[in-house]
């Protein structure tokens, strides 16, 4: 999907501009969108202003947590790694994503240029073999101190149990750049953006760093590391693997013909891996004497119903449904208006619906209508900018104002103040039809006056149709389509940096942009409304009909119910009732479940049949072992049966 732009002046400036590379564990959802969008925002407007843009996205796929989700599904873990990966890669595809490189770390080239890395660092003398022991967390691929463990036995990050791991490892130096990257962030305000998330980077450096653990031997899915310091058992961490992707995709320690666009202008990021970014990568780099990337940005998350998204909670909002339901462009909108960068913000498709009718269609959509009918009926469609300045040149004034704020927004990662700023002149325009009101200017003979108005709502939409393309791309080609231009460089010189007004033409009709959307598209489980004040939590005593409580629909609803296939089953040591299972709720999503059934079914019988899993039950300890939800049985006198699905079902499926 690249667009890759070249310089077309030596001097000119660079923007190599990255995304994380996202595990291949998980389906693409709207958080890896934002990510990926936001990123892509930058690179079209860095090529629409002639930057020579180098846009680089890809999939991580080394690591336990991978070799894992694939032994659980019986697949090779290349063969799943690609299939994750190709669901990446589609996704963008679906999103116009602009990517010049997808970059995976199964590449071939990838391993050579992490591996020349790793050489490089041990030869400086930063890298040096020990042992570690540590509280190691396999799906968050990171070594815990005991203090920060909840329970003594969770990660801190995820929640799931961590295993104390002892093992040879090489460990990097990051003790000895402790004051060097205290140097960098000091001379460097707007390294890392926001400037918040700088001061809690500095606070964490300042409280003291340890030597990084950066190979283990305790799983093979990985980079070897160089074959020169003869020890094969070793690969590489996953994070010292996954970073070095920024260098490796230019050519680095194999063909180095792209490493001048190295150091990056951003690499984007989650708030989750600030860390991983602003301390690990910056030091790496400075022991490979590599200059520092200008800014690393750290965006919020995106959560539903105040919590933060993922697979075991079932709340995961799947961006190409919403792309499909709500229209690409006016997703990609609201993603960027919606949240200050840097912030939370809560998924809702009433938010979305209020940002596509009142945003884009009251205030952009409408307001070329309206220049379309007002040229239309009075003008033939003719638009003419030369008495613009004559009649209306304060609100040009007030539209250039806005315009110049633009950039410095965009490069600060204020896109939400960006989209804010940009939509001034849009009620410029609209206020400017309501307070001279053309009609009334032809009904008094006054037309020189009322082509002028025709030619600033013009003016306006062009302006903002230039500084809107980088969001939604093919739409402002549209509007500037049925305004006489075309978006490029040249009509970006043009309007927007000398400030040129439209040349005469005549207006094209084109259908309305932003049809209003009255009803929410994708049904939804009703707990994502927010609650009617009237509507009581508890069941009332009125509500009883021969003993059993009634519950609304909405109750049963905040029950999620799902088919899971037993992919092992074990007996409980030292129990009459539990049998331990572990049931695949599809998309990597693997429960461990106590439950006490053993009476009834033996473990052997239960593995590779279904059953039906209440998935979002609070996890609890039985016998010490962790139950992340509850099979549904029905018991009689004659004892307990399963409640399973009468044909298989995909794991994973709901139960309504
Ligand atoms: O961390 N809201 O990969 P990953 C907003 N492989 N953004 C979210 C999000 C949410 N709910 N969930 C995920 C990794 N993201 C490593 C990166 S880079 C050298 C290695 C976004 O698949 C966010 O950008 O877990 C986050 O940083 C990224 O997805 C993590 O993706």
């Amino acid at each position: 999907m690249s667009q890759s732009t070249s310089c077309k002046t030596t001097s000119c400036k660079k923007a190599y501009i990255t995304t994380p590379i996202y595990y291949v564990n998980d389906i693409p959802h709207i958080g890896h969108a934002y990510t990926t969008v936001i990123a892509d925002t930058l690179a079209i407007y860095s090529r629409m202003i002639g930057h020579d843009t180098f846009f680089l996205t890809g999939t991580d796929e080394h690591g336990q947590k991978i070799e894992e989700a694939a032994k659980a599904r019986n697949r090779s873990t290349q063969e799943y790694a690609d299939e994750i990966s190709g669901k990446f890669r589609s996704t963008w595809d679906r999103f116009d994503i602009t990517y010049d490189k997808f970059i995976r770390t199964t590449d071939a080239e990838h391993k050579l240029g992490a591996q020349a890395a790793f050489k490089n660092m041990f030869d400086k003398g930063d890298i040096y073999k020990d042992v570690y022991k540590g509280h190691y967390c396999i799906s968050c691929e990171t070594f815990f101190p005991q203090i920060q463990l909840v329970d003594d036995e969770f990660c801190p990050e995820c929640g799931k149990p961590t295993s104390i791991v002892e093992e040879e490892s090489y460990f990097f130096r990051l003790s000895d750049y402790q004051d060097k990257l205290l140097a960098w962030y000091d001379e460097n305000p707007e390294c890392i953006l926001p400037k918040s998330k700088r001061n809690e980077v500095i606070r964490f450096v300042e409280s003291g760093l340890e030597d990084l653990s950066v190979t283990r031997t305790s799983f093979d899915w990985g980079v070897r590391i160089p074959e020169e310091i003869n020890d094969p058992k070793h690969v590489m961490y996953v994070w010292l693997d996954a970073l070095m992707n920024y260098l490796t995709a230019l050519g680095y320690g194999t063909d180095e013909a792209k490493m001048d666009q190295w150091p990056a202008r951003v690499h984007l990021i989650g708030k989750d891996i600030l860390r991983f970014h602003a301390i690990y990568w910056p030091a790496f780099l400075m022991s490979l004497d590599m200059p520092l990337p200008k800014h690393i940005a750290a965006h919020g998350w995106w959560t539903r119903n105040g919590e933060k998204m993922s697979k075991s909670k079932g709340n995961v909002v799947n961006p190409i449904e919403i792309a499909d339901a709500y229209g690409l462009e006016n997703f990609r909108y609201f993603m960027l208006r919606e949240v200050p960068f840097g912030g939370d913000g809560d998924f809702s498709q009433r938010a979305l619906m209020d940002r596509i009718n009142s945003d884009l269609g009251n205030d952009l959509g409408n307001l070329l209508n309206r220049l379309i009918g007002m040229s239309g009926k009075y003008f033939d469609g003719d638009v003419q900018s030369d008495l613009v300045s004559k009649y209306y040149q304060v609100e040009l004034n007030e539209m250039k104002a806005s315009i110049t704020k633009l950039e410095p927004l965009l490069y600060d990662m204020q896109l939400h103040r960006y989209l804010d700023e940009l939509w001034r002149p849009l009620s410029v325009a609209n206020k400017a039809i309501d307070t001279y009101q053309p009609w009334t200017l032809m009904k008094e003979g006054r037309e020189e006056e009322a082509m002028a108005l025709n030619g600033l709502i013009a003016n306006i939409l062009a302006n903002v149709a230039i500084m809107l393309h980088p969001v939604m791309p093919k739409t402002t080609v549209n509007i500037a389509k049925s305004l006489g231009f075309t978006i490029d460089g040249d009509s970006y010189q043009k309007i927007i940096q000398d400030g040129a007004l439209l040349d005469r033409f005549t207006i094209e009709k084109i259908p309305p942009l932003f049809p209003r959307i009255e009803e929410m598209i994708i049904a939804e489980t009703p707990k994502e409304e927010p609650k009617k004040k009237d509507e009581k939590k508890e069941v009332k005593k009125d509500d009883k009909a021969e003993g059993v409580a009634l519950i609304t629909i909405d109750q049963f609803f905040l029950t999620s119910l799902k088919i899971g296939t037993v992919i092992k089953a074990e007996e409980v040591p030292k129990s009459k009732k539990l049998l331990l299972l572990q049931v695949d709720l599809g998309d990597d999503d693997i429960r461990q479940v106590v439950s006490g059934i053993k009476e009834w079914y033996s473990a052997e019988e239960l593995v590779g049949t279904q059953v039906c899993l209440v998935a979002n039950l609070k996890p609890a300890k039985l016998m010490g072992l962790k139950s992340e939800g509850m099979v549904l049985a029905a018991k009689d006198g004659d004892g307990l049966v399963l409640m399973r699905p009468e044909k298989p079902k995909q794991s994973g499926t709901e139960v309504s």
